[in-house]
């Protein structure tokens, strides 16, 4: 039996470390707990060799069984698992994306309740990409150009479309502006039909590099509508359909692409449309967040649209009166997980932590309640929060949890929710124990809230919105390359670790880092995601850089549907000219250091299909078919070019993205001769040119 992991050995903060401690004196079990007790885990699982998908099995392959009772490998087994792990992501993205689409089309027929639409720029740039005309021509003044050629460029002389982000609404005689409902109206159209979409293939795949997009074409790998893409994948997966590993890879590649270039990105557009463009905004992250005089209510889960009612509810006179009434000095409301991102972005609302840390915060003992509505909410949060005189309520009909009590969230009477939520909360404060109290006095700045739109207009001012400085530093070497590290916190490691040693050694070789979700939260613990970070950690080119725009040497993009957002920057970057014309070409890479959810599964896949390599530091549940790994690993690269590699060794990973940064530089030709060299001999403060 090995020996019982320490809270040392669990987490690098001293805040989960505390709680941890504080956990194990109050005997409340916490995942790391139960992690340990549940062992290892299952060999057949962990090799993705176990098949339920029959009632025939359950069927495990070993060296005296290589077949299961159909007669499907382990290779085809393996395989159909991981797609089925692909569509359950890719749904809860999407699923999550609908909702606000719904939202949004609500609004525009005048039934938005409590919500309006915030950011009516970003609703005819999204109108515009899209291919929406969002101005009604008078009659005989057409000609001012066609939508379509102007979202898409003309593919057909290889011309990639503009930024649309620099797209300006046309303006001119004989031109009447639609009202932003009328263009929310056909927009929130347009999106709902890319989840109903029965043939052809998705809209939002026209974002994308022209060149890439023909890598999708010519593999049978653009997808239809983003539930047909879906229900496709559950279907070839099912018992007797599609056996052969490489077509169920791409079918998983496929898939993917209708989250990362479908239901995310139309999340990410619909949010930043209801709730406002993120813009940077510093606050603090950690739970020492908490504060002790008032009462602590937190935001858990991944949909935005309870919370940002909640935000004004909690200013609202009558709520501040209530928490007076009981003795508390206002209402504290903080995040966890992706919820946190969405709030912290927009509202400056503090995040008291990342996944690992939503059992941990309850054990402070300050906590009067928690909302959790989809996504990365704990079973177990109910049996924590009886530990303490926490109340945990849940909002969305499709995740509701025995012991919690559920207030069904109604977004056309939002504001009426959202208060009786807060009086709950409110009522429960003279319920808090004081000897159960015990609120870490650890938070950390962060500056978070890197939109494209803020990083264009960082990079080249408001006027010559671009991103021709990031290019020109990529070029010069000034910055090596871009990293994007994201995704999730995993028990079965030490928490943040893995993720705060690679961005740290990252920046320091003159990298820059792209972050979202929990691995956002991770480097915001420690401090990374400052412009001061720039200052003490980044490498000397990079800090240049960072201090002439004014940014952190990390910049934190959003929650997981914002990988979005990173494929978008990647595609700006191409636009822009002078490193490829496919974003294969780019030297970058991503990273998914502690994953473990099916979303992330999906977001790697998406990355991957996009001709962006992925470092693992986990594997899929493919190690039983050596086949399968292999093509995921190596295979892949020829298909669409790029691939996945398993790396548990953060160190090995270090090594792994940097020269893998270096060969696309020198593929690019903008390695010069002496600078390699002298890249050669780690004299890293040469390449400061
Ligand atoms: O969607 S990073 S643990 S919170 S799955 Fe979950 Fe993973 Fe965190 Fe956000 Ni993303
Ligand atoms: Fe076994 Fe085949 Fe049924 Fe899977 S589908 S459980 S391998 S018989």
């Amino acid at each position: 039996m090995p020996p019982l992991r320490t809270p040392q050995d669990k987490a690098i903060d001293p805040a989960s470390i505390a709680m941890l401690e504080k956990a194990a004196a109050d005997g409340v079990p916490d995942a790391f707990a139960r992690a340990d007790a549940q062992g290892k885990g299952c060999t057949f699982g962990t090799d993705g060799v176990c098949c339920r998908l029959c009632h025939m099995g359950p069927c495990r392959i070993t060296a005296k069984s290589p077949l299961g009772v159909c007669g499907a490998n382990a290779d085809t087994i393996a395989a159909r698992n991981l797609l089925r792990e692909v569509a359950a992501g890719a749904a809860a993205h999407s699923d999550h994306g609908r909702s606000l689409v719904l939202l949004l089309k609500a609004i525009a027929e005048g039934r938005g309740g409590d919500y309006q639409i915030k950011d009516e720029h970003r609703l005819r740039t999204a109108a515009l990409e899209w291919g929406i005309d969002i101005a009604e021509e008078d009659a005989g003044t057409r000609g001012c150009g066609d939508a379509e050629t102007r979202r898409h460029g003309d593919a057909a002389k290889g011309e990639s479309p503009r930024p649309p982000l620099s797209a300006s609404p046309r303006q001119s005689a004989g031109v009447t502006p639609l009202a932003p409902r009328e263009i929310a109206a056909r927009l929130a159209a347009v999106f709902l039909s890319e989840f109903s979409l029965q043939e052809g293939k998705l809209k939002t795949l026209s974002l994308a590099p022209v060149q890439r997009q023909g890598v999708w074409d010519r593999h049978g790998l653009s997808p239809s509508g983003i539930d047909r893409s879906i229900v496709e994948a559950l279907h070839r997966t099912h018992m007797g359909v599609d056996h052969d590993y490489h077509n169920l890879v791409h079918g998983a590649l496929k898939t993917a692409l209708a989250d990362g270039w479908g239901g995310s990105m139309i999340a990410t557009t619909v949010s930043d449309i209801l709730f406002g463009t993120p813009e940077p905004v510093r606050w603090y992250a950690n739970l020492g967040v908490l504060e002790a005089r008032k009462v602590n209510v937190l935001v858990h889960g991944h949909e935005p649209a309870l919370t940002e009612i909640l935000v004004a509810a909690t200013r609202d006179p009558e709520i501040v009166a209530a928490a007076r009434a009981v003795g508390a000095d206002g209402v504290n409301l903080a995040g966890i997980c992706c919820t946190a991102n969405e709030v912290l972005m927009r509202h400056g609302v503090p995040v008291a932590g990342n996944f690992l840390q939503q059992e941990l915060a309850i054990v402070t003992g300050a906590v009067e309640l928690m909302i959790t509505d989809v996504q990365c909410c704990m079973a177990s949060l109910p049996s924590v929060a009886r530990c303490y005189h926490t109340q945990i309520v849940t909002t969305n009909p499709i995740a509701r949890n025995l012991g919690a009590e559920h207030i069904e969230f109604n977004e056309h009477s939002a504001l009426a929710c959202a208060k009786t939520i807060l009086h709950k909360a409110i009522a429960n404060y003279p319920r808090r124990d004081p000897r159960k109290v015990a609120i870490p006095d650890v938070k950390h700045p962060l500056v978070a809230g890197f939109s494209n739109e803020t990083i264009l207009n960082m990079l080249g001012g408001t006027f010559r919105r671009s991103f021709r400085p990031l290019n020109d530093a990529i070029i010069t070497g000034r910055i090596r390359g871009i990293a994007g590290i994201v995704g999730c916190i995993n028990v079965r490691g030490r928490m943040d670790d893995y993720i705060v040693r690679l961005t740290r050694e990252l920046i320091k070789r003159n990298v820059l880092v792209l972050q979202t979700g929990c691995a956002a939260v991770a480097c915001g613990k420690q401090g990374l995601l400052t412009p001061e970070a720039a200052l003490e950690q980044a490498g000397p080119s990079l800090r240049e850089v960072c201090e002439a725009v004014g940014i952190p040497p990390v910049l934190h993009m959003g929650s997981c549907v914002d990988n979005s957002r990173i494929l978008m920057a990647a595609t700006y970057v191409v636009q822009e000219g002078g490193l490829g014309n496919d974003l294969s070409q780019l030297p970058a890479i991503g990273a998914a250091p502690e994953w473990m959810s099916e979303k992330a599964v999906a977001i790697a896949h998406y990355f991957v299909a996009s001709g962006v390599d992925v470092v693992l530091g986990r594997p899929f549940h493919t190690l039983g078919s050596e086949a399968l790994t292999q093509y995921l690993c190596e295979g892949l690269q020829e298909l669409v070019g790029a691939r996945f590699h398993y790396i548990a060794d953060v160190d090995q990973a270090i090594e792994t993205m940097c020269a893998h940064i270096e060969r696309k530089r020198d593929a690019l030709g903008i390695n010069r001769k002496a600078e390699r060299k002298l890249y050669d001999m780690k004299d890293r403060r040469a390449l400061d040119v």
